[in-house]
């Protein structure tokens, strides 16, 4: 017996129906962000205990995947540096951790022993308009006095270059 055109067309629609439903099923629950934590940066091996990257710009609903690259680190909130409303968290040493925002705006970070040695990081979600301006503003400590004004330089051009 042999398959008609139509019949033939009918079954590569269903095939490709089945092996389009995966991916659309991972896009319903946002984009996987992966964030290394790391001893030395890879590109600069002056720049010690470091997020890589320490910007991440996502959607409400993806995920921070924070990885425990080298050991002797984790991953917090900055509580004065949360949207309004949002939830903050506090990763564990030594272990990956994921963490999905759903509150849009502009959320700021750090690891907890390394915090005045400029271990911190910015991740933007969806609209950051409400909070941005003011986080940077935020009284920041040791090292990270000087780490958080650089990272607000490229995320000010990465969101000049999404306005434009
Ligand atoms: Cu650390």
């Amino acid at each position: 017996m042999t398959q008609t055109r139509r019949e033939v067309l009918k079954t590569a629609a269903a095939v490709t129906l089945t092996a389009m439903l995966p991916a659309s099923m991972a896009r319903a629950e946002g984009t996987v962000h992966e964030v290394q934590m790391l001893n030395v940066h890879p590109d600069d091996k002056k720049k010690r205990q470091v997020f890589v990257p320490d910007i991440v710009r996502a959607q409400p609903g993806d995920t921070i995947k924070f990885i425990a690259a080298d050991k002797g680190h984790n991953a917090e909130s900055n509580e004065d540096m949360l949207p309004e409303g949002a939830e903050g968290w506090e990763g564990p040493m030594n272990k990956d951790v994921e963490v999905t925002l759903t509150t849009e705006g502009a959320y700021g970070y750090y690891c907890k022993p390394h915090q005045a040695l400029g271990m911190v990081g910015l991740i933007l979600v969806g609209d950051v308009s409400g909070n941005y301006e003011a986080l940077k503003e935020v009284k920041q400590r040791g090292k990270a006095k000087k780490v958080f004004p650089d990272i607000f330089e490229r995320a000010d051009a990465m969101l000049a270059a999404e306005a434009s």
